[in-house]
Order: structure tokens, then sequence, then C-alpha cells
């Protein structure tokens, strides 16, 4: 039988998961620093406005629906050895070259937890050429407080937003027509950012779970890249350092083009069925659903 490539899954399902990349020991050391790094300072939410845009050092962003610390390397010198070796992973790493080209760029490396009382996020779409991958932390055997994806959404010809299911498949709602990222502790998806993902509202029976959340994109698409301290950068392993803040020897990188990437935004990619192009009949539609079920 004909198996598909990773590449392949993820060009037509918009997302891919990959097993068994982390060895039991290897998670052990990943878990435990994150429990760490994540408890060391907690700021309310409200509080990341008062944070320069590229300021590194953040501390952990709390509601009652998630923590968020963001910018996980050069705080542990464990943790960035295992994920200099996550990414230098064979099937890891060849994947990226084709999806975003051996000279991709680190943009941002977080962790998030979903708490008991998670509402969730909702459907959206994230930048332009920006390619996620998630790691569960802790087993997450149902779809309660985990990402969620839209199989295919990534060749939808409109955007989530303007399509106007942004705002009417809240978290709560979105379960029947989701891929749920669920899985064992280690798992990893890898996703575009132009799926139409979010996060499922919290089962409020079950316990905070976490995950890795990455931010990568090809060299040629804009981002504002993280400020990111001297003596920091310095203490973080080479290849993921070149990742993150390319130094002015990085000529050695190949610079290839044909990346994935680039394809799921060339219009030919794009889904032309009858079903797409009556999407101003959709939102339509939508609307008067929501004028039913939501009057208010
Ligand atoms: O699982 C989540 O918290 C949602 C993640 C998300 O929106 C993202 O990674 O871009
Ligand atoms: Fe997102």
């Amino acid at each position: 039988m004909y198996m598909k490539t990773l590449e392949e899954k993820l060009l037509e399902d918009g997302f891919v998961k990959i097993t068994n990349v982390f060895s039991r020991s290897q998670l052990e050391r990943i878990k435990s620093s994150i429990k760490n790094l994540m408890y060391l300072k907690i700021e309310p939410w409200e509080n990341r406005h008062l944070y320069p845009k590229d300021y590194y050092l953040l501390p952990t962003f709390s509601n009652d629906d998630w923590d968020v610390l963001s910018n996980i390397l050069g705080r542990d010198p464990i943790l960035d050895q295992e994920l200099d070796r996550f990414f230098q992973n064979q099937l890891i790493s060849s994947l990226l070259n084709k999806v975003i080209g051996s000279d991709y760029q680190i943009w941002e490396l977080s962790v998030r937890t979903s708490n008991s009382t998670d509402k969730g996020l909702s459907l959206h779409q994230d930048a332009k050429g920006e390619l996620g991958i998630l790691i569960l932390l802790d087993d997450q055997l149902s779809k309660s407080g985990t990402t969620a994806l839209i199989k295919g959404s990534h060749r939808f010809p409109v955007g989530c937003r303007e399509s106007g299911i942004e705002e009417f498949l809240s978290p709560k709602i979105m379960a029947p027509f989701i891929t749920p990222a669920t899985g064992v502790a280690g798992d990893v998806y890898v996703f575009f950012k132009k799926t139409w993902h979010g996060r499922v509202k919290k089962n409020k029976a079950t316990l905070p779970t976490s995950a890795l959340i990455f931010g990568l994109f090809p060299s040629a698409y804009d981002f504002r890249r993280f400020n990111i301290p001297k003596d920091i950068l310095e203490c973080i392993p080479s290849f993921t350092r070149e990742h993150l803040y390319p130094s002015e020897k990085t000529s050695s990188f190949q610079k290839d083009s044909n990346y994935l990437m680039d394809k799921i935004y060339d219009p030919h990619f794009h889904n032309q069925s009858f079903f797409w192009k009556t999407t101003p009949k959709l939102k339509y539609l939508l609307s008067t659903i929501k004028k039913i079920y939501k009057p208010n």
C-alpha cells in the first residue's frame, strides 16, 4: 500500500501528526525544565501590554483560560539542548527544509497550558508564511483544551475572518467541524498557520494540559523578531541560534526555493469548488443563522 509522505499529508490536510520523535527520558527532561520555568514569574494576562513588543525575556502571562510563556530558549541549558536536538532530528529537519527551506527562521518558541477553566480560542489564521509546531507535553486523549484544526482549510480561497466563520464558530460549537490535536505526550503536529485553527473549550472535569507551540517562517517572509539580549543568545546551542538569529556569515545556508509554504499561497492551490464560489452567500447565511441562535 502506498504510504503518503509527511509533506504530502501536510499539503493535503494543512497539518500532519508525527509520533515517536522523543525518547521517554528526553520528554521527561523537557517537562521538568518547563515546569520550573513556567512558574518562576507569573503576571496577569493584561500585563503583556506593559512590555515592549520585541521584549524577549517575558514572564508567564496567565488568566482563567491559559498560561503562556513565550521565548523559552536561553533560559535553561537542558531544555535548550533538547530543543536543539529536536530541530536536528532527521525527520523534523527534512520536513522543515521542504516546507520552509533550510534557512528558515525561528520566531517564537513558547509553552501554553490550557487551564481547567479554559473557555478555548476561536478559529483563526495567523501570519502569512507562518508554520506551527505543536508538541503535546501531556497525554491529550480527549479534545478537551487542545488545539483544533479544520482539515483542508488552508485551501479555502477565503480567510477565516472574511468568511464570517471566525466569529460564528466559537470554541464551544466548533466541535463537529474540527480535528482535535490529540495523542500522547511527545506527539508532534506540524501545521500551516493558514489552516483554520483554534482551541477547544476545556471540559471542567479535566486537568490542565500543556503543549509547546512554535512559530517559524521561511526567510523570505516578514515577521517581527524579538530583541534577544546578547548574553542569552550566546548560551543557545549553535544550530538553533543560527535559526533564531542568523549571524552575518550565515550565507552557508542553502538558499533554496519551491517551498511548500509558497505553494499554499498560490491561487491555483485554492479550492475552487462551487461551495467556495458562493462565499458571499455563505456569509449571509451564517449571519442569518446567527441571528436566530444568538439574537443579541
Ligand atoms: O492551542 C492553542 O493554544 C492555540 C494555538 C494557536 O492558535 C497557535 O499556535 O497559533
Ligand atoms: Fe494561532
